[in-house]
């Protein structure tokens, strides 16, 4: 079995702090209905949920483990382990399902589940050949918002750039006008061009995940990644370059040049959880024009003194991402009326002030 040192695994003094008395630390590689594959000290191990898990779980979802999460282990009687206890995290993609709002929580059934914990770095992959269309660009600025609200760092990785011949800095430049203050770069797996790059996000036993559609070659990536093959990757590529979801598990992954990647299935639908702050931070561009018009709750929709619609006019901001910005506040103020405010205010809140915090200290920087 192989061993591992929990420090390469991303353990940490003040996670060492939280953890339960006469329990062992254990990092959540995957989770398969009610159960999950943890990678500790001693090795890798199958454990099943203590009742107390499972009961915290029913009452709020948020609390069932996830991929990435620091977990406390019990020793059975029989000598298996139990995972009795998740350590709190410090970031987290919360998605918003279709759920109810029911007994003043949220039931189980999707709403607020937690699809990755403890990631510092997000990278958001967007395959070349599609980066230049309109909707695209759409989904990075979805996926980008996603990120800065989980409370890690984005960086917008443009994959498979051997298959883009011409225009890739402007393609870049794009890319990077659609996500203000993150990385953009361009990488291809297959000619190993920008790997070293990404693997430099994740030193020091970082954690990070790739997110983005299908056929993106978020696998082929992990695997460049991991000097081997570690993931499934798609064998034969669609005639219309489209993925045909290859990947099913969220999976973490440590690396032997050091810090560690969840590989994640292409992302069907961002359905986006309270995502105010998120929204704020990729369009931070449209908030500063909007700072500059005439009235404090200006709409941007004609009246005197806009700054935005200026911006439009005169090209500076394309109307693209106007639209692409109304859509996301009237989606993100949508999901906010429905999801219950106490747990909305109790699970963001907290990475919220984390997430601040780490920018304060400089600590979630690569
Ligand atoms: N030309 C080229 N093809 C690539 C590159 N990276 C991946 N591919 C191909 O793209 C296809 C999809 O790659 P995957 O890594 O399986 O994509 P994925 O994002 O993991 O897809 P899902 O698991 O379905 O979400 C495969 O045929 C890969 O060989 C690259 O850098 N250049
Ligand atoms: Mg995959
Ligand atoms: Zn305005």
């Amino acid at each position: 079995m192989t061993t591992h040192d929990l420090a390469l695994l991303g353990w940490t003094d003040s996670l060492a702090a939280e953890l339960p008395h006469d329990t062992t630390p254990a990092r959540v590689a995957r989770v398969d209905r009610g159960a999950a594959e943890v990678l500790a000290a001693d090795g890798q191990h199958h454990v099943k949920y203590s009742a107390r898990v499972r009961r915290a779980a029913a009452d709020d979802p948020v609390a069932l483990p996830c991929v990435g999460d620091w977990a406390a282990l019990t020793l059975l009687p029989e000598g298996r382990y139990e995972l009795d206890a998740v350590l709190p995290r410090t970031t987290a993609f919360v998605r918003g399902g279709v759920g109810r709002v029911s007994r003043g929580g949220l039931s189980g059934d999707g709403q607020g589940q937690v699809l990755a914990a403890n990631v510092d770095v997000v990278f958001v992959a967007e395959p070349s050949m599609h980066a230049a269309d309109f909707a695209d660009l759409g989904r990075i600025e979805r996926l980008v918002a996603l990120a800065w609200e989980s409370g890690g760092t984005p960086v917008v990785l443009i994959t498979k750039s051997d298959l883009f011949e011409r225009g890739l800095d402007e393609l870049l430049a794009d890319v990077a006008a659609a996500a203000p203050g993150v990385d953009v770069h361009a990488v291809s797996s297959l000619l190993g061009e920008g790997v070293e790059l990404v693997a430099s996000y994740l030193d020091g036993s970082r954690t990070a995940v790739v997110l983005g559609p299908s056929g993106a070659g978020k696998s082929t990536l992990v695997n460049a990644l991991a000097e081997g093959r570690v993931m499934e990757t798609q064998q034969v590529r669609a005639a219309d370059g489209r993925g045909r979801h290859t990947t099913v598990h969220r999976e973490l992954i440590p690396l032997p040049g050091g810090g560690l990647i969840i590989d994640t299935p292409g992302i069907r639908r961002v359905g986006l959880y309270g995502m105010t702050d998120g929204v704020d931070l990729v369009f931070s561009d449209i908030d500063e024009l909007a700072e500059r018009c005439r009235f404090a709750d200006c709409g941007h929709q004609g009246e005197p003194g806009c700054a935005v619609q200026a911006a439009l006019e005169s090209g500076e901001l394309p109307e693209r991402r106007l639209e692409s910005w109304f859509k996301l506040q009237r989606e993100a103020a949508w999901m906010a009326t429905r999801t219950d405010a106490r747990l909305r205010k109790e699970v963001q809140n907290k990475w919220k002030i984390i997430h601040k915090e780490m920018r304060r200290t400089g600590r979630n920087r690569p």
